[in-house]
């Protein structure tokens, strides 16, 4: 029958729109993006599916904070986050700040870890590379 091949055709072109429009796994910066010219003064936000942002402190799986590393590495999965000037911890589930760079070319990386600061590895990480003006 025509008609029931008509919808097997729609089904069939619409599952693949469906699969392909469920958010991947992982972190991500909603601003800046890679490759962006920025201003000294930097406004970031970060993005995260597939675990929830908690504070530092809750020890509950698939949840974690973020971090940022400027100019830096992913963490190894299961090693503690530093704490400094270029290792930022957002303990209270913060999923946005700002920041101020120098001039030049950086790297910033987005570094998912649990309620103890332990990574979740470069899996759970995200680096850009912006150019302040
Ligand atoms: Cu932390």
């Amino acid at each position: 029958m025509k008609l029931s091949r008509f919808l097997i055709l729609i089904f069939i072109s619409i599952v693949p729109i469906f699969s392909f429009s469920a958010e991947k796994e992982g972190v991500d910066f909603v601003s800046p993006k890679d490759g962006d010219e920025t201003q000294s003064k930097i406004s970031l936000k970060f993005s995260v599916s597939g675990m929830d942002v908690k504070p530092a402190g809750v020890m509950s799986e698939k949840t974690g904070h973020h971090h940022l590393i400027v100019d830096g590495k992913p963490i190894p999965k299961g090693t503690p986050v530093p704490k400094d000037e270029k290792n930022l911890h957002f303990g209270k589930g913060e999923s946005e700040t700002t920041l101020t760079l120098p001039k030049g070319k950086h790297t910033l990386t987005l570094q998912f870890a649990d309620g103890a600061h332990l990574s979740y590895g470069e899996a759970w990480s995200k680096t850009i590379t912006i150019t302040v003006k």
